[in-house]
């Protein structure tokens, strides 16, 4: 079923796509197994776009599948049982960029895993998380970027951080599909995670 999926979700069957994720829901299949099965389907999408056989309306209609599937999926990442917060995260979207989906993931279990987060949306600029990093004082920042032409901005928000003199106060962590550790040693951030476990995992490391 996991490849049925895959493909439902690359050929754009959204209704067919989201009974097999009920079905596997059913069956007791792990959340984050279907959403990294949905991920590789949408890099599918990605590939079938860059070669000109989908068209950005396609790339729309995906995005509304993954949204869905998100939306059952969620109710099956556990929460954290305790109410007092792990540690606080500012995040967003860099400017210039207007993919969220897999920043609400990450946001997502960021939030179930017990952290406090500050979510700035899509497209912020530098200044913007500058400013909430001087309000909420987080000990993470997350940085998300989809596309090759924002890692200039995402240097550029690192050396805001930084000339806002908050660079010490913070680990960075970058990531998104075009995202890597090169990147990450380009923007000078302290670490890419590649997906939202990952992000998880760096911010409990960074976090009391
Ligand atoms: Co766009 N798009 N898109 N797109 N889009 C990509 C990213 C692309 C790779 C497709 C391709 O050509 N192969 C390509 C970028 C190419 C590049 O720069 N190298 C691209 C392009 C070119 C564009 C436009 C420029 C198209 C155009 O207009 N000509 C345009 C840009 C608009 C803009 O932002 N200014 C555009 C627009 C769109 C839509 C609006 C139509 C739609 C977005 C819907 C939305 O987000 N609301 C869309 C979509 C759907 C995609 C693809 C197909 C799927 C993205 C997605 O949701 N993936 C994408 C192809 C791809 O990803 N391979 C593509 C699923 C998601 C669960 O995975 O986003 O990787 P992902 O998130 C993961 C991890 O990366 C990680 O965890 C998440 C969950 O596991 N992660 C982090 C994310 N953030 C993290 C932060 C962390 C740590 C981990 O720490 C802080």
């Amino acid at each position: 079923m996991e490849e049925d999926l895959v493909k439902l979700i690359a050929e754009l069957k959204k209704q067919d796509a989201i009974q097999v994720t009920q079905q596997r829901l059913s069956a007791g299949d792990d959340p984050l197994k279907i959403l990294d099965d949905a991920r590789r389907a949408m890099q599918i999408v990605g590939g079938r776009f860059a070669d000109g056989t989908y068209f950005i309306p396609d790339l729309v209609y995906s995005g509304k599948i993954l949204g869905e599937i998100a939306e059952l999926v969620k109710p099956g990442l556990s929460r954290r049982p305790e109410s007092k917060k792990l540690g606080k995260i500012v995040i967003g979207t860099v400017a210039g960029d207007l993919h969220d989906i897999g920043k609400d993931l990450v946001t997502f279990m960021l939030d179930v895993n017990g952290f406090e987060v500050h979510d700035l949306g899509i497209d912020v600029q530098p200044q913007t998380f500058v400013q909430k990093i001087k309000e909420v004082r987080p000990q993470v920042v997350g940085m998300s970027g989809f596309l090759t032409s924002v890692y200039r901005v995402m240097k550029e928000t690192v050396d805001a951080i930084s000339s806002a003199g908050l660079r010490e106060e913070v680990k960075i962590m970058i990531g998104g599909g075009v995202m890597d550790d090169e990147v990450k040693r380009y923007c000078g951030a302290d670490a890419y995670g590649p997906d939202a476990m990952a992000a998880v995992d760096l911010a409990r490391k960074w976090t009391p």
